[in-house]
């Protein structure tokens, strides 16, 4: 037998101590995952069913990466030639036909029993911002769009709101309060975030959010609200018509 070959072949006790340390690595790995399993299924479960271990890891997550990591963060620009001529309409909760633009007022509560009540004339003579981007829809479909209006930290500007910029969360309603959202001021402050009042160079159609909508791109459709009636701003989360039915409060891309 040549050498080499020989310094291959492992004695009898050599491979027993191989096969006991195998075992033994193989058994802790069983008792390791064993455990891991026990401690999950013994946990008191939350009301939606989630192992409360992971529930706090969700949590962390929409926290961290919903809330922070989008929000000051510009989204993918796109040409006005890119934006599709035809914008689809969804959702119309507080779109009521009955609904008059001319007669329609913003109203901007900066603290209780203190509101700012603007026009649409108000709103169109600061400086005009437009923004092309992909609209994402939760249901799953998206399509690139093209806005035009008042940069929201021109607004707050414009309108001395400063000391209400400095606090978390701006609330929005329709006129009739059945659709409102809540959104992390980071997120609204953002440059591409619009009180919108144009799309693709022409006043916003009736079914879109005449007069004034709000266009935030670092965020999912659902935050984009339309007609808004009534603004106000918070350090607690205002209500949230989607969150309300589940969906992830910051909704952001
Ligand atoms: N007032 C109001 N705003 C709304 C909604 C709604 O039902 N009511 N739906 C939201 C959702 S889910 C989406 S995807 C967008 C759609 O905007 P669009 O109709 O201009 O495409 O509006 C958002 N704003
Ligand atoms: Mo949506």
């Amino acid at each position: 037998m040549r050498a080499e070959y020989q310094e291959e072949l492992m004695d009898e006790k050599d491979i027993s101590r191989k096969t006991r340390m195998s075992f033994l690595v193989y058994f802790s790995l069983l008792a390791v995952i064993f455990g891991g399993w026990y401690l999950l299924a013994h946990q008191a479960q939350t009301a939606d069913n989630v192992q409360p271990i992971f529930r706090k890891t969700f949590t962390m997550n929409e926290g961290l990466f919903s809330r922070f990591y989008s929000a000051g963060r510009p989204t993918k620009a796109y040409a006005k030639g890119d934006a599709v001529k035809k914008v689809r309409v969804n959702g119309d909760a507080g779109m009521d036909d009955t609904f008059d633009p001319s007669t329609w007022k913003l109203k901007v509560a900066r603290k209780p029993g203190d509101t700012l009540v603007l026009t649409i004339d108000d709103i169109k003579a600061l400086p005009k911002t437009e923004v092309v981007f992909d609209f994402k829809c939760v249901e799953g479909w998206s399509e690139v769009t093209w806005w035009g209006g008042v940069r929201f930290s021109d607004f707050l500007k414009k309108y001395n709101l400063a000391p209400q910029s400095a606090m978390s969360y701006v609330g929005m309603f329709t006129p009739d309060e059945k659709y409102y959202v809540g959104v992390d001021m980071p997120s609204i402050m953002q440059p591409q975030t619009l009180l919108c009042y144009e799309m693709n160079g022409k006043l916003l159609p009736k079914n879109q959010g005449a007069p004034l909508r709000l266009i935030i791109p670092v965020k999912y459709g659902i935050k984009h609200i339309k007609r808004i009636g009534i603004m106000y701003f918070s350090n607690s989360k205002p209500r949230d018509y989607w969150a309300e039915q589940g969906y992830d409060y910051y909704a952001g891309l």
